[in-house]
C-alpha cells in the first residue's frame, strides 16, 4: 500500500488566520480587520489581530513542520501586506516577510504552495470601488501577482489563485456572514464572481506568458451532493444543485464556460452575469493553462426537492459548537440539503464522510480529467491540553485516517493526485468561530478573550502524521 512517490504531504493555513500582526510593518488594512469590528459578526467578537502569532513566530512553526516531515506548506500572502492599499507602491517589508517563509520552508525542503488570495482583501480597494464588485479589482489583483511572481516566481512551484472562490462570494453577498455583510444581492453575486473568475484567469494567463512552467489553479469548497432517494424530483434537484454550486465553478477554472443549465436558469431569473467582449475568449484560454483542480474537502450534502415556499438559503449557521443548532437550507423552487441519516456529524454539525473525498476526486477525474490537489481537509473539534500538556485528539486521527484511505482508493481507482494538505498545522483562528474551533497538530494556548502565553504544544495527530509521511501511507493501513 503506497502513495505516488512523489506525493505532497502537507499542511494548509490562511494569513488573516494565523499571522496577527495586522497593523505591522507597513500592512494596511483589509476588509477582515473592518468586519470582525461589527458587533455580532464573528464568534464573542473574535478578530485576527494578534490570531496565533505566526509573523513573529514563523520560524518556530516551519521549524515543527520540519521536524514532523511535512513535504509541503501551503500557506496564505496577504495582499494588504504587499500593497497596503491594494496597488500603488509595494511595502518591501511585506516582501520581505513572505520571502522569509519560503526560504525557511525550502531550507528544510518544504515545498511551499503558495495561495494568493484567502479572502482578506485590502480595505483601500473596498472604499475606492467596493472591491469584487467592480471589474477594476481584475487589474489590481493582476498586478499584485504579478508581483509574487515577480519575487517569488523562481522558488514557488505551486501556486493558487483564489481559496473558495465559491465561499466568499456566498457568504459576502447572499448570507451577510463575510465581508462586505450583504444580503440577497444575487445578480451582485454572480457578477462579483465573474470578476474573481476573470482575475483568476487572467493571473493564470500572466504566470504562463512570464515563461513559468510551475503548477497554478484555483481551490474550490467542493461538497458533493447525494440524492436524498431515488424519487425522480430528487433526483433532479441534486443535478440542479450540482451545476449551481459545483460545476459552475469548477466547468469555468477547467472548461473556460458556465454550465448551460444552470446559465438558462439564471438569465430567467435575471441573474446571469454581464460578460465583457473577450472575457469569454480568456476563460477558455486560461482553462487550458491551470495544472491541477483545488479541493477544500470538509463534508457532502444531500439533496432534496424543495418547493417554492420551501427553506431559503438565510438558515441558522452553527458557530458556537452547540451540535444541532444550525438550519436548512436550500433554494426555492430547486433544491435544499437536509441532514444525512447515515453519517455522523461534528460538532459544528458538518457531517463527516470520508468517501465523499473520493466521491470528489472520481467527478473531477471522469469530468475534467486534471490532477487534484487537496489543498484542505480537516476536523474543527474542541481539543483539551491535559496538566501535563498532552493533547489525545484521537477523534482527529480517526478523521484524518479515513479520509486518507478513501484518497488512496480514489488514487487506486485512477485518480491523480498530486498532494493532500490538511487543515491546519497549527490552531487558528476560525473565521466566524473563534478559537476554540480547532484543526491543527499543534495546540495553541490561547482563547477568545487574546489570553493565553501563545506556547505551542504538540497533539497526538502530530506523531500520527509524522508516521503516516515517514512510511508514505503505510501506516494508514494499521490498525
Ligand atoms: C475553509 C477555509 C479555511 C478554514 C476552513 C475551516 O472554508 O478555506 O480558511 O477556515 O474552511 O472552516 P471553519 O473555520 O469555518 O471551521
Amino acid at each position: 500500500m503506497n502513495f505516488p512517490k512523489e506525493f505532497l504531504w502537507g499542511s494548509a493555513s490562511a494569513a488573516y488566520q494565523i499571522e496577527g500582526a495586522h497593523l505591522e510593518d507597513g500592512k494596511g488594512m483589509t476588509n477582515w480587520d473592518t468586519f470582525v469590528r461589527i458587533e455580532g459578526k464573528t464568534y464573542k467578537g473574535t478578530t485576527g489581530d494578534i490570531a496565533v502569532d505566526h509573523y513573529h513566530r514563523y520560524k518556530e512553526d516551519i521549524a515543527l513542520m520540519a521536524e514532523m516531515g511535512l513535504k509541503t506548506y501551503r500557506f496564505s500572502i496577504s495582499w494588504a501586506r504587499i500593497y497596503p492599499t491594494g496597488n500603488g507602491e509595494v511595502n518591501k517589508k511585506g516582501i520581505e516577510f513572505y520571502k522569509n517563509i519560503i526560504d525557511t520552508c525550502l531550507s528544510y525542503n518544504i515545498e511551499p504552495m503558495v495561495t494568493i488570495f484567502h479572502w482578506d482583501l485590502p480595505q483601500a480597494l473596498v472604499d475606492e470601488y467596493n472591491g469584487w464588485e467592480s471589474r477594476k479589482i481584475i487589474d489590481d489583483f493582476v498586478n499584485y501577482a504579478k508581483t509574487l511572481f515577480i519575487n517569488f516566481g523562481d522558488k514557488v512551484k505551486y501556486w493558487i489563485t483564489l481559496n473558495e472562490q465559491n465561499i466568499f462570494t456566498s457568504l459576502g453577498w447572499l448570507t451577510a456572514q463575510h465581508p462586505p455583510g450583504k444580503f440577497d444581492e444575487q445578480k451582485m453575486f454572480y457578477q462579483v464572481n465573474h470578476h474573481a473568475f476573470m482575475a483568476h484567469a487572467k493571473t493564470v494567463l500572466l504566470y504562463r506568458q512570464m515563461g513559468f512552467t510551475g503548477n497554478i489553479g484555483a481551490s474550490f469548497a467542493y461538497t458533493p451532493s447525494y440524492s436524498l432517494d431515488c424519487k425522480p424530483i430528487n433526483a433532479m434537484s441534486k443535478l440542479n444543485y450540482d451545476d449551481l454550486k459545483n460545476f459552475w465553478w469548477m466547468d469555468v477554472y477547467a472548461y473556460g464556460r458556465y454550465p448551460k443549465a444552470a446559465m438558462t436558469y439564471l438569465k430567467k431569473k435575471g441573474f446571469a452575469p454581464d460578460f465583457e467582449d473577450g472575457d469569454a475568449e480568456i476563460l477558455k484560454q486560461a482553462a487550458k493553462h491551470i495544472s491541477f483542480m483545488g479541493v477544500n474537502y470538509y463534508q457532502s450534502c444531500v439533496c432534496e426537492y424543495n418547493p417554492e415556499d420551501g427553506v431559503t438559503p438565510y438558515g441558522v449557521m452553527n458557530t458556537t459548537g452547540k451540535k444541532g443548532s444550525s438550519t436548512i437550507t436550500g433554494i426555492q423552487g430547486v433544491y435544499k440539503n437536509p441532514p444525512n441519516p447515515y453519517l455522523m456529524t461534528t460538532d459544528w454539525d458538518w457531517s463527516i464522510d470520508p468517501s465523499g473525498l473520493a466521491y470528489c476526486c472520481r467527478e473531477i477525474t471522469s469530468r475534467y480529467d486534471l490532477p487534484i490537489v487537496i489543498s484542505e481537509n480537516g476536523l474543527g473539534a474542541f481539543d483539551k491540553k491535559e496538566e501535563d500538556n498532552s493533547i489525545h485528539d484521537e477523534y482527529r486521527i480517526v478523521y484524518l485516517n479515513e479520509h486518507l484511505k478513501a484518497l488512496y482508493k480514489a488514487i487506486e481507482e485512477g485518480c491523480t493526485v498530486l498532494a493532500y494538505c490538511t487543515w491546519s498545522f497549527t490552531d487558528l483562528l476560525s473565521w466566524l468561530n473563534g478559537y476554540q474551533k480547532r484543526y491543527g497538530f499543534i495546540y495553541i494556548d490561547r482563547d477568545e478573550t487574546d489570553k493565553g502565553s501563545l506556547n505551542r504544544y504538540k497533539k497526538d495527530s502530530y506523531y500520527w502524521y509524522k508516521k503516516v509521511i515517514e512510511t508514505n501511507g503505510n501506516s494508514l493501513f494499521e490498525d
